[in-house]
Parts: C-alpha cells; structure tokens; sequence
C-alpha cells in the first residue's frame, strides 16, 4: 500500500518536547510487523501492522538515559504505562493488512508491540512521555484503563 501518514499530530515529551506532525511522521522510517493483539477476554487477532517504531519516534524528543517506562496516552485520555524493553520494541501503527487504520477501524493510530497485551493497545494516540520510576513506584498508578468498553480488564 501506499504508506497511510499519521492525520493527527503526537506531543512527544522526552529529554525535549516535540510534535510530531504528518511531515515530521513521514520522514521517519516505517516497520512493518505482524503482531498478534491479546485481549483480557480471550479475543484475539493477529495482523499486519504498518508505522513508526517508538524508538524512532522517541528520538525526535531524545530518549532521557535514565528512562525506565513510557506512557502512551489517547485523545480519549486512555493511559497505560509500559516499561522500556516492551515500549521499544513497539511501534505506533496506522496502517493495518494493507489499509490505513482510518478505513480499516476508524480510528488514526494504534500502540502495538510483541509485549503489548490488548488492553494498553491504544488507540488514537496524541501523547508519549517517557518517564523514570523509583523502585517501589508502580506503573499501573501511572494508567488510565478507564475507557475500557468492555469494562472487564485489569
Ligand atoms: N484509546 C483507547 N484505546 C484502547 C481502549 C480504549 O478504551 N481507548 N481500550 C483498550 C482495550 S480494554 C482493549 S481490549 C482493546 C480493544 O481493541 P479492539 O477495539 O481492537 O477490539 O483496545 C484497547 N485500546
Ligand atoms: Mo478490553
């Protein structure tokens, strides 16, 4: 396919802040992964995703060297907080099995990684943070799973 750009702009905030808007997005490599997405209840389906690899993404704020997790919020206010092996490993979709998200599942943009369980794929995503937790401090204090539709995770 044509590669689907990214129709609303992401609020980096790493060591900087930055916006990534659709130029800045077009610029950056794309992944493409077949990635499986896991939900609570048992659904699951596997598909070919198309996007920018957070790694990628993250460095056009620069990644903090003392960065342990990241949080990826919605337009929604969706929150979840993954830690760092997971989120780079992860990447922010908008296409999927050959169809920009926008036709395919009518929203722009979805967090997807091998270790991304279902209910922290976000959808829609307009805000990455990176942050340091102290040993002790717990990352799902750090989420907002409240728009769950289903009700039924965490
Ligand atoms: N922005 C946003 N992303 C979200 C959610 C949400 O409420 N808002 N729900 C999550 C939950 S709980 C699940 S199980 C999956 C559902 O994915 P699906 O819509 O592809 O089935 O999306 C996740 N991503
Ligand atoms: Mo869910």
């Amino acid at each position: 396919m044509t590669r689907p750009s990214l129709p609303s702009p992401i609020l980096i905030e790493a060591e900087s802040a930055a916006v990534v808007d659709r130029s800045t997005f077009d610029a950056l490599p794309t992944s493409t992964r077949r990635i499986e997405v896991v939900c609570n209840g048992g659904d699951r389906f596997e598909a070919r995703w198309i996007g920018v690899s957070l790694p990628a993404l993250l460095e056009v704020a620069a990644v903090p060297e003392r960065t342990t997790h990241v949080l990826v919020e919605s337009a929604d206010g969706y929150r979840v907080c993954v830690d760092v092996p997971t989120a780079f490993d992860a990447m922010i979709a908008v296409g999927r099995d050959g169809r920009p998200l926008t036709d395919a599942d009518g929203y722009e943009s979805r967090f997807v990684g091998e270790d991304v369980p279902g209910p922290r794929a976000v959808r829609d995503v307009r805000r990455i943070e990176t942050v340091s937790l102290a040993p002790g401090d717990r990352p799902d204090s750090y989420e907002d799973l409240q728009l769950a539709p289903d009700g039924a995770d965490e």
